[in-house]
């Protein structure tokens, strides 16, 4: 019998070759991987055995992308332009791949009625192994007492520099049993570091420093860095300046 590993592979292997073109990455799971680690208000409502994937942008989607698809538009008054550049992207390559599965795409700003979430985006980077989601629970005796702190997913090549953009559901497609779940690689091992990690970014979010917690491949260019930490009201008059 030819294996799920293989299935699945041959099912997604060109779609993942044409988001990479344009700067993301993306990693096949099983629904009931997903569901298995969430309470039942948060489940996805397929089956256990079908086939999804998370949809991660890298540093290289500003640049293959999000500046390409400014330049074919005007971008005065354009909302949520990364938004909308990832809706863009994902869609255009599933339509192409595609064209004749049922693929239910959620975005990670996208709201339920009930005000959740679609989906819990680092959960879904976690169980699908493309990046280890740090969380107090991971810190045996934490040292901010009943503080809320959140936690952040970690890249094993791209350490910080990502960011979660969808999931797509395969609802036609079920997966073998034998197809065989990969942990993430645990990148940040000790306890100091993972305090460490987790204060940066509860803490110090806006300098950055917890995506370097990790050695990376890739970075943020200067220009993206400059967008991303920029308030987006204000990013209309960069987009201006740049031109
Ligand atoms: N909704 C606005 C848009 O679509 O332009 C803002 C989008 C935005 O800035 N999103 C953040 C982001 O992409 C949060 S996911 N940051 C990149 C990062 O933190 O790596």
């Amino acid at each position: 019998a030819i294996s799920s590993e293989r299935v699945v592979e041959d099912l997604i292997g060109t779609f993942s070759e044409s988001l990479k073109a344009h700067g993301f990455e993306i990693y096949p799971f099983k629904v009931g991987w997903y569901n298995a680690v969430l309470s039942h208000g948060h489940h996805l409502p397929y089956p256990a055995d079908t086939l999804a994937v998370v949809v991660l942008s890298t540093p290289a989607m500003f640049e293959r992308s999000f500046l390409p698809f400014l330049q074919n538009r005007h971008c005065e008054g354009l909302r949520d332009p990364i938004d909308q550049c990832c809706v863009h992207t994902v869609s255009a390559c599933v339509s192409l791949c595609f064209p004749d599965q049922s693929v239910d795409v959620s975005y990670d700003y996208e709201m339920l009625p009930s005000r959740r979430p679609k989906f819990l985006a680092q959960t879904a980077a976690h169980i699908s192994g493309a990046a280890y989601y740090y969380q107090k629970s991971d810190i045996h005796s934490p040292p901010w007492a009943d503080q809320k702190m959140f936690g952040v997913c970690i890249h094993p090549k791209l350490g910080g520099w990502f960011a979660i953009r969808a999931l797509l559901v395969f609802q036609d497609v079920r997966v073998g049993a034998d197809l065989q779940q990969k942990d993430p690689p645990d990148c940040v091992r000790s306890q100091e570091d993972r305090i460490d990690l987790l204060e940066r970014f509860n803490f110090r979010w806006q300098d950055g420093s917890y995506r370097d917690i990790v050695p990376t491949e890739e970075r943020y260019s200067d220009q993206q860095r400059e967008y991303f930490t920029t308030p987006p009201g204000q990013r209309g008059e960069l987009l201006r300046r740049w031109g």
